[in-house]
């Protein structure tokens, strides 16, 4: 049984705004959280200096969203000199956990900052700190086995950091990689955080096909609830693949790339960065999804 994301009719449910220097060029990967009623969306922007920055945009129905006029979230240490790209979020107790790739000329790295309002930011800096490429990161929403557990990538496999207290990680586990004769034959990196359901945890990935344009593409992964090292099941075909024109056209060509998946009226929202250019939504029916896990 294949699973298939079936695009918002209102794609792109965000684009560039041309009068906002800071955003003026491409806005795509995205964080988003479901909760007190709203959708909080933090995302990956571009202007023409092509630094990375992170904007804040808020709605009540997940697909009209009211944006702040200036990033919420800025470059501030040496290590984010080239930006801050791509967020992931997870509310720990009553806080919200952003991971993000800082990008400087050392490389990308893993970063950790913390907020309760979206507009105030508690930094922690770079917490994988070994001097290796590093990027896709993401937090589970709790304790497994009584520590904090972390995906990131260390490339092309997707990799895990244990922490006691959040900021300092360790004991590193390959758990999955690129796949030969598949989709995902290059690299693979986490999507969203990982959710929970009663089969085990569903991770969003993407996978990046090898050529001369490579395409990434979406799919989803099963890991075993006490010990998510163990993947239980994998999308033998992906759930998403670029195929409108502003997903195979514009600042990377050939791209869906997510970092955010919520629960929301039986659906699980996907959101998107379209070809590095634009932010879209794509959804799939929870029951579908608990079916694929079941079978
Ligand atoms: C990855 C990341 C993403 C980007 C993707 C496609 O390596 O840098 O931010 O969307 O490449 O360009």
């Amino acid at each position: 049984m294949e699973l298939r994301l079936e695009r918002h009719p209102l794609n792109p449910v965000l684009a560039p705004i041309p009068e906002h220097l800071w955003e003026d060029k491409f806005v795509f990967n995205c964080a988003v959280v479901n909760d007190d009623g709203l959708f909080h969306l933090l995302y990956r922007a571009q202007g023409a200096d092509m630094v990375s920055r992170i904007g804040y945009a808020v709605s009540s129905d997940g697909i009209h969203f009211n944006r702040l006029e200036k990033p919420v979230f800025s470059p501030a240490l040496r290590d984010e000199l080239y930006g801050v790209e791509d967020p992931r979020i997870t509310k720990i107790g009553d806080r919200y956990y952003m991971t993000y790739t800082a990008y400087s000329p050392k490389g990308p790295r893993v970063a950790l900052a913390s907020t309760k309002n979206f507009i105030t930011w508690e930094r922690y800096g770079i917490v994988i700190k070994d001097e290796i490429n590093n990027k896709d990161a993401a937090l589970f929403p709790e304790k497994i086995n009584g520590k904090y557990v972390m995906i990131h990538r260390f490339e092309p496999d997707i990799w895990y950091a244990y922490s006691d207290d959040l900021i300092n990680w360790s004991n590193y586990v390959d758990v999955a990689g690129p796949r030969k004769g598949y989709w995902d034959n290059l690299k693979v990196g986490i999507g969203a955080p990982p959710i929970k359901t009663s089969y085990g945890w569903l991770l969003l990935y993407h996978g990046v096909e090898d050529g001369p344009r490579p395409i990434y593409r979406l799919g989803f992964m099963l890991l075993d609830l006490n010990n998510p090292t163990k993947v239980l099941k994998r999308s033998e075909e992906p759930i998403l693949e670029p195929q409108e024109e502003w997903e195979v056209f514009g600042g990377v060509p050939n791209v869906v790339f997510s970092d955010a998946m919520v629960e929301y009226e039986r659906k699980y929202y996907v959101y998107y960065g379209a070809a590095d250019n634009y932010i879209a939504l794509a959804t799939i029916d929870v029951e579908k999804v608990m079916r694929w896990c079941e079978s």
